[in-house]
């Protein structure tokens, strides 16, 4: 993969964080009951194109309803419809993808950074 340039890089990790201010909102369409939110920590990523990459398959799968991929917080945030998928299914794709994957429940015990 072809890490982009530092500037660009800035760019768009601008550009992912206004992205990112929406799922701050109150609930909206989409999520109605039936749709859960999982945010998935994410290890590996390097640069937007990594972000990019695994949203992409995140919203291949079936159930997904929405994804943002937050680069400069390591994580997903995921919305999706549990009748059609689980989280532990979401987590596989990312690790497909080639990035490490920790669900909430996955979570080590020892204190993360920033808690
Ligand atoms: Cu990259």
């Amino acid at each position: 993969m072809q890490h982009l340039p530092t500037v660009l890089l800035r760019v768009l990790l601008v550009i992912g964080l206004t992205l990112s201010v929406p799922s701050l909102l109150p609930a909206s369409g989409a999520e109605q009951s039936g749709n859960r939110r999982v945010v998935i920590t994410i290890k590996g990523m390097m640069c937007a194109s990594c972000s990019h990459e695994i949203e992409k398959s995140l919203n291949k799968v079936a159930g997904v309803v929405m994804v943002t991929v937050d680069l400069s917080q390591d994580r997903a945030t995921v919305i999706y419809d549990e009748r059609k998928v689980t989280s532990r299914h979401l987590a596989e794709v990312i690790r497909k993808a080639g990035y490490e994957a920790i669900l909430p429940n996955e979570a080590p015990t020892a204190p993360l950074l920033g808690r």
